[in-house]
């Protein structure tokens, strides 16, 4: 019994000392020291020993059985250690692999400049306005009097959805003002930024869709030195202190009367450049004074309000900005053009 339980001793710790698995060294823990394991087993046996071998057999089987215990538990603590470094190595990050650089898009240019424009506006303390882009001739063209027969409302020239020529793509922002002066409050002082669309080749300088800017002050007592005031104010703010303008007399069926206004070349200063093509001066926007029929057409009383308005190509703007001489490099969307601002 005694070479019975060394043999044990030997072979269950050799197989302990050997298990790679905690299920492996669970399984020898049943196989040696559980209840129907192999050391119980001799145990069993001790019945049939004699009264001066049982103490020294049972002191050995003790003795066996402590062995085997502290085996399994030490190769347990062993198992653990190695299974947390196995975990610790398999989900270690590497911190100094270089990381997937992401791509940030931003505001298209143009939108830049519109933005520095809606700044420079509402810091006067005008109000943006959005609206539809679908509109009726009667706002489109009827009501900023242009009547029946102007060239403007020809098929050639207009985007038409019905063959009364009632409903079309607005052909310019200045439908959303008529709108305000019917729906708002009086006094007025809007801007009014959008897409307008008429029927254009496509060339450098012409696209059937455009963004246009229109402002507009209704106000008791307003006049045309309010209009040069703002504007003035306005170029400064655009194009720095000191930027010099002047005003051309015009004509637009909407505002009488009407101007034009340049800017003095800002890299010539008025000397002639490649920049104003030789003139010395550029021309930035058109204005004038609300034409009283169109006021009395959104119900103002022309005898006690008055206002100004003006309106801007924001691509022609742009151009001018990014000193860039082809309007389609704003609408391809090439991101190696747009990346350059
Ligand atoms: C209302 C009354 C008057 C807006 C105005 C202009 C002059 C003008 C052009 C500039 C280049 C259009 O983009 S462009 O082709 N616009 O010159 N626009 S006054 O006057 C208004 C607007 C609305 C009710």
């Amino acid at each position: 019994m005694k070479q019975e339980l060394e043999a044990i001793r030997a072979k269950a710790l050799e197989a302990i000392v050997g298990a790679e698995k905690a299920e492996d060294l669970e399984a020898l823990r049943v196989q040696y020291l559980g209840k129907k394991g192999e050391l119980t087993a001799v145990l069993k046996q001790m019945g049939k020993l004699s009264a001066e071998e049982r103490p020294v057999i049972g002191q050995l089987a003790n003795e066996v059985r402590a062995k085997l215990e502290e085996g399994v538990e030490t190769r347990a603590k062993e198992l653990a250690a190695k299974a947390l470094e196995m975990k610790l190595k398999a989900e270690a990050v590497d911190v100094t692999i270089p990381g997937k650089a992401v791509k940030i898009g931003k505001k298209h240019p143009m939108y830049q400049v519109l933005d520095e424009i809606k700044d420079i506006f509402v810091g006067m303390g005008f109000e943006i306005l959005e609206d539809r882009e679908v509109e009726t001739a009667d706002y489109n063209f009827t009501k900023l009097n242009c009547l029946e027969g102007h060239p403007a409302r020809e098929w050639t020239d207009t985007f038409y959805f019905t063959e009364d020529s009632s409903i079309l793509l607005r052909t310019q922002t200045s439908p959303m003002q008529i709108h305000a002066m019917e729906t708002r409050e009086l006094p007025i002082r809007i801007l009014a930024p959008g897409r307008v669309y008429r029927k254009d080749e496509v060339d450098a300088t012409h696209s059937p869709m455009f963004h246009q800017i229109e402002g507009m002050v209704i106000d008791k007592g307003v006049t045309m030195a309010d209009l040069k005031g703002t504007l003035n104010a306005v170029m400064e703010e655009l194009y720095g202190k000191g930027t010099v303008t002047r005003f051309r007399p015009h004509h637009f069926p909407f505002t009488e009367p009407s101007c034009e206004m340049d800017i003095q070349c800002h890299k010539c200063h008025g000397a002639g450049c490649p920049t104003c093509k030789g003139e010395g001066w550029i021309e930035v926007l058109g204005a004038g004074m609300v034409h009283p029929k169109v006021l009395e057409g959104c119900g103002i009383d022309s005898n006690v309000y008055s206002g100004w308005a003006f309106g801007m190509g924001l691509e022609r703007l742009a151009l001018g900005h990014f000193k860039i001489g082809d309007l389609r490099l704003i609408f391809e969307n090439d991101v190696r053009f747009l990346e350059q601002f």
